[in-house]
């Protein structure tokens, strides 16, 4: 799955508010096809695994309290160039630098309760992918 699929998850902000419709809808208008997709939740010790790499920063325990703290939709997503496409839908990590129309801009709360993730490289997409999906899945 390289090139052309990217990992999301809709975070607990943006579940919790109902945005989960409005968000999908964004998604596939702006011509992604969803191949797995599903509602759950993380415990801290999973949060604290997917964020690994943010270990050493500040946030870090705080975002993993914030990822558990409600449910999260995962997907895995199919376009062209997709993790750069996805980026640019999604918008800056922080909603107030966000460009107008982006779905963090539109719905994220602040940097930590951003709405949504999307993965930074084909290699992140997949490695995040797997946290989720079975590998043995046929997508
Ligand atoms: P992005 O999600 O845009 O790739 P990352 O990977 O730098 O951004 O950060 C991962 C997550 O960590 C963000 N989505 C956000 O929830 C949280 N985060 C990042 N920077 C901060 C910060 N300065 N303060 C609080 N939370 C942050």
């Amino acid at each position: 799955m390289t090139g052309n699929r990217t990992f999301t998850m809709i975070k607990p902000d943006a579940v919790a508010a109902g945005y989960t419709g409005a968000i999908i809808k964004m998604i596939e208008e702006t011509g992604f096809r969803i191949v797995a997709m599903k509602e759950t939740k993380m415990t801290p010790e999973m949060a604290g695994k997917f964020y690994e790499v943010h270990k050493e920063r500040p946030f870090y325990k705080d975002l993993c309290a914030y990822m558990s703290s409600g449910p999260i939709v995962p997907m895995i997503l199919e376009k062209e160039n997709a993790v750069e496409e996805f980026r640019k839908l999604i918008g800056a990590t922080n909603p107030a630098n966000a460009a107008p129309g982006t779905i963090r801009k539109l719905y994220a709360k602040s940097i930590e309760a951003n709405a949504i993730h999307g993965s930074d490289s084909d290699e992140n997409a997949v490695i995040e992918s797997h946290f989720f999906f079975a590998e043995n899945e046929q997508f």
